[in-house]
């Protein structure tokens, strides 16, 4: 079973990711991480933290001379900015200090995990919730990700993802739209991540006007991914249908408050005749049976099982909580109204959450890849792989001759 999990404090000494279950004898090297870390740090609108921050891993395990060795891979992302957050973040309490707790937050964001994480953890100090809560996280799972791109690509699978839509801004889809191993090299060099440098120019000013009013922005995402063989995931039990799986590891990131798979909402309102996806004979697409749908409305998925066609995954994010013209909340020390904490934030995240969102989808697929086809090596995996597509290919062949 592949499976990460990310410790770390956004103003602690660093952040952790642990991936486990990955095959041995994948080429792994840091900059295959790092660079999908350094993208995750770009995009108009971020606050002057990225501008501290130059994230790269160390391997702490599970990595040897450039191959992985099938344990559990350690990857440690240090924090640039701990060392002005020594006093505040010490693990150890500070002898003689009569404020243990600087600078505490009382006055509890609207819409962050602040309030509801102070009542269940019992904390007399939100910044032992917002810490945890912070969207710092989303590094150590774009460390994890970027392994799991890593082992896809060996398969011919790769993922990319652009910005739709910013703070009631559309961008329009072009004609020629990219394949998802060419879409981020066309949007990673552009400030949201955007195909229409039109719209682009639009959504700047809008977070120009936002921040000088103190105010944040959502927006939306698409993620896709090409080269998917059909039959990843399962229709048999809930938990095992890949749409929900994607669903559940999409809304896990922060801020996220919706997720829609192929044209998804639209889909509720317009007849079945203008849904589904027709399908017809294709000879030589070895991976989709030799068919293919005349559409890909469906996004890739039926039943919660890869059809082969593109995967196709909508993300939406909400504004950012910390507003710098704070809204309204009450202090839980005074018990008092109050004006809610405005520390250093960002104004939209929006163009990060693609790459975030990317990564969530990199580690489901290659979940889902492991569990069918399985191996301790990549070579074991990649024969397990190649004898299904061998075998469905002929299915189809075999019966129209
Ligand atoms: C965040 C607040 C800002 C963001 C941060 C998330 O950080 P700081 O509090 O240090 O100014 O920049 O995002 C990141 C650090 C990151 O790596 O994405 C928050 O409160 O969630």
């Amino acid at each position: 079973m592949l499976r990460f999990t990310t410790a770390g404090e956004s103003h602690g000494p660093a952040l952790v990711s642990i991936l486990e279950g990955m095959p041995a004898g994948l080429a792994l090297l840091a900059a295959d991480v790092d660079v999908d870390l350094v993208r995750r740090q770009q995009g108009y609108g971020r606050g002057r933290r990225m501008q501290i921050e130059q994230d790269a891993v160390q391997f702490l395990s599970g990595v040897r001379a450039g191959e992985t060795i099938g344990s559990p891979i350690a990857m440690l992302i240090p924090n640039r900015d701990w060392k002005s957050w020594t006093e505040i973040m010490d693990s150890a309490p500070r002898e003689g200090d009569p404020a243990p707790r600087k600078r505490a937050v009382t006055r509890p964001r609207p819409g962050h995990a602040d309030l509801s994480g102070v009542f269940k953890y019992d904390r007399d100090d939100a910044r032992d919730i917002l810490e945890r809560a912070s969207a710092r996280e989303t590094t150590a799972r774009v460390a994890a990700g970027a392994i799991c791109r890593r082992f896809l690509r060996d398969f011919d699978i790769t993922a990319g993802s652009h910005l739709t839509h910013l703070g009631g801004i559309d961008a329009a889809r072009p004609a020629d739209f990219p394949s998802a191993a060419d879409l981020n090299a066309v949007v990673d060099s552009s400030p949201l991540r955007t195909l229409d440098a039109a719209a682009e120019q639009k959504m700047i000013e809008r977070i120009d006007a936002a921040k000088k009013e103190g105010n944040t922005l959502g927006g939306i995402v698409e993620v896709i991914c090409d080269g998917l063989p059909v039959g990843l995931g399962s229709h048999v039990s809930w938990d095992r249908k890949l749409d929900g799986r994607l669903a559940a590891a999409i809304m896990s990131i922060p801020a996220v408050k919706g997720v829609e798979i192929g044209i998804g909402f639209e889909s509720s309102r317009i007849p079945g005749s203008e849904v589904h996806d027709e399908i017809e004979l294709h000879a030589n697409r070895a991976r989709t049976g030799n068919v293919k749908r005349r559409t890909n409305r469906a996004g890739g998925l039926e039943g919660g099982i890869t059809t082969g066609e593109q995967l196709v995954v909508r993300v939406g994010m909400k504004p950012i909580s910390t507003l710098m013209r704070p809204l309204g909340t009450v202090d839980f020390s005074t018990s008092s109204p109050a004006a809610a904490t405005a520390e250093r934030s960002d104004v939209t995240a929006v163009p990060a959450l693609g790459v975030i969102a990317e990564a969530m989808v990199c580690f489901v697929v290659a979940q889902a890849m492991l569990e069918k086809f399985g191996g301790d090596s990549v070579n074991e995996t990649r024969r397990n792989h190649d004898a299904y597509v061998a075998h469905i290919a002929g299915r189809i062949q075999d019966r129209a001759e």
